[in-house]
């Protein structure tokens, strides 16, 4: 027998995934969390039947909501992450010797146990003694933490839901408060092909909070689109002025990450430029 795991990415837009085996299927007091067995992508985490991440192309998006905001401040020591619960972008964040503490605030804590148990691969940097895991939401402790991070990244999932808070105005305003003197943030904003009012909206909301805005994009095969926007809101630092140190990149091991990638990343197709 065939099982097909489909994922509405709009109303009248859906991708398929063959499944070998359902591995883990709950219901959290926020969400549907389910581990999937796919025969294309491997191991697949998906939140009320969303994709979130999967073994095989992780890499991209959990390298570039970390890298590039790293590699922009130039001595980044304490980093918040929101969301995120798979650990991929912890990973990836205590790859870097500087890092002196990571506080990883994630609401559900049946993501943090799926991936302790299903994903070794990504939540391996939950060991790491600079990583403190918060089960809270992350609107919350920004509100409560004022001029403590170096970096925060907001790694959500899609704008429905219990993450509608953190595409707001008033959240972007705490994370400003939040971050240092020098400070800077990342998130995800989704697709230019079908979320480009969002884009819009979330650019022209942080060009009026911080100092420097740019948005940046990789590829993800199972995200709508294949096509993936992040954007950064920084108080001082500019991603396009950095001369990002090679020797530095070349030790972290990355697999999308490079310091040619660190400026072409920047580089927007005219259809994209007019979002913003
Ligand atoms: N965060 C989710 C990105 C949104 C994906 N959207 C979708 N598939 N419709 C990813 C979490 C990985 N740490």
């Amino acid at each position: 027998m065939e099982v097909w795991f489909t994922e509405d990415q709009t109303k009248h837009l859906r991708i398929g995934c063959r499944v070998r085996e359902v591995l883990f299927s709950g219901q959290s007091p926020f969400q549907k969390v389910a581990v999937l067995d796919t025969v294309e992508f491997g191991r697949m985490l998906t939140l009320d039947n969303v994709i979130q991440t999967n073994i095989k192309d992780e890499f991209v998006y959990h390298e570039m909501i970390t890298h590039v905001g790293l590699n922009t401040h130039p001595d980044p020591k304490k980093v918040l992450v929101i969301g995120g619960g798979d650990g991929g972008a912890v990973r990836e964040i205590v790859k870097h010797k500087g890092i002196e503490k990571v506080v990883h605030v994630e609401i559900d804590q049946m993501v943090i146990d799926v991936a302790k148990k299903f994903f070794p691969e990504l939540s391996s940097g939950f060991n790491d003694p600079r990583v403190e895991i918060v089960v809270d939401d992350g609107i919350k402790h920004v509100k409560e933490n004022k001029g403590v991070y170096d970096m925060i990244i907001v790694d959500s999932t899609d704008p429905v839901g219990p993450a509608v808070g953190l595409f707001s105005e008033e959240f972007y305003r705490s994370v400003f408060e939040a971050l240092t003197g020098d400070g800077l943030f990342v998130a995800q904003t989704e697709s230019p092909f079908f979320n480009s009012e969002l884009i819009t909206r979330v650019n022209t909301t942080i060009s009026g909070i911080f100092p420097v805005t740019r948005l940046f994009w990789a590829v993800v095969p199972t995200y709508p689109g294949g096509y993936w926007t992040f954007t950064m809101g920084s108080k001082k630092h500019d991603p396009l002025a950095v001369d990002v140190d090679k020797d530095k990149i070349e030790a972290l091991g990355t697999k999308w990450y490079s310091p040619e990638v660190h400026r072409t990343a920047f580089v927007l197709q005219p259809f994209v430029k007019e979002l913003l």
